[in-house]
């Protein structure tokens, strides 16, 4: 019997690069976005390559009943998460919060706080009752200082950072790891998103010093869950070499 992860947010980034690591290493697969094409795509590419097998559910995590139904309604065959990785988010604009646009702020708050929290809220009572789990929230460094423009997407972070730490303490005893992986920098689909679609800014985000990669992060995630029993990281900040916190990156030009 495979041990399973379900990643939110496996169509791209962090979430499609942790999926294929632990496909890497013998995991079953659940893997959640909006895109079901990519997920598809991703389904067949990691079946053909590793001896596992992927389950795609489509929705999106904003959607609390769809998320609800079909995260408590899994075949039996998937119901037993061993590792569940919220990483599903997002930044939306970047504006001072006089000129903030409200849809960029519910965007934010809906998927990277409460979608969160439903998708969490639908898997964690199985791994109470199994005694048995591994919950990776992915925050940011966002989530442990604000900088300028970055209000509302660093209040979802640092929500993210609060209900990592609730999540442990209220799980105490119950044989289940809760960490918080929080990156820095990462060239993903996440500038592109944040800035709309305008790829020149999103590209000039990574300008003069190397990003950290997705895959970085994937291997992260994974090592995580590779440490013995008693053993839990609870907090683990990365960030490029090239960069400090949030207020510091060292480019070259
Ligand atoms: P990407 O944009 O590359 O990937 C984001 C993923 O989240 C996609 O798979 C997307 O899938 C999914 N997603 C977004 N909104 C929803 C939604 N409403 N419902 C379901 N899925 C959704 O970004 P990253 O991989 O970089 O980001 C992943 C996480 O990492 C986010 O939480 C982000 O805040 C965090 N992060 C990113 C950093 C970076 O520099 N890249 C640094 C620190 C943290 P789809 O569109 O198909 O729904
Ligand atoms: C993404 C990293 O620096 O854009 O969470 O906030 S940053």
């Amino acid at each position: 019997m495979r041990p399973i992860a379900l990643i939110t947010g496996a169509t791209a980034g962090f979430g499609e690069a942790i999926a294929k690591e632990f496909a890497q290493h013998g995991y079953d697969l659940i893997i959640t976005g909006r895109r079901n094409e990519r997920l598809e795509a991703i389904k067949t590419s990691v079946e053909a390559n590793q001896k596992i097998e992927v389950l795609t559910l489509c929705f999106d995590v904003r959607d609390r009943k769809d998320t609800t139904d079909k995260l408590t309604s899994l075949p039996e065959r998937w119901s037993k998460v061993d590792v569940l990785v919220n990483n599903a988010g997002l930044a939306s604009g970047m504006d001072h919060i006089q000129a903030g646009d409200i849809d960029d702020w519910d965007r934010m708050i809906d998927t990277n706080v409460k979608g969160l929290l439903y998708v969490s809220r639908a898997i964690l009572p199985g791994m109470v009752a199994r005694g048995k789990g591994h919950v990776i929230n992915i925050g940011s460094t966002a989530g442990k200082e604000v900088y300028d423009k970055g209000n509302v997407y660093c209040a979802s972070k640092h929500a993210v950072d609060a209900i990592t730490k609730g999540m442990r303490i209220d799980l105490l005893g119950k044989g289940i790891k809760v960490t918080q992986i929080a990156p820095g920098a990462a060239e993903t689909e996440f500038s592109e998103v944040r800035f709309h679609g305008d790829t020149d800014r999103a590209k000039s985000v990574y300008n003069g010093y190397q990003p950290m990669a997705a895959e970085d992060i994937a291997t992260l995630a994974y090592y995580v869950t590779t440490l013995p029993p008693h053993l839990c990281v609870n907090d683990l900040v990365a960030t490029s070499i090239s960069q400090a916190n949030s207020y510091y990156i060292h480019r070259e030009s």
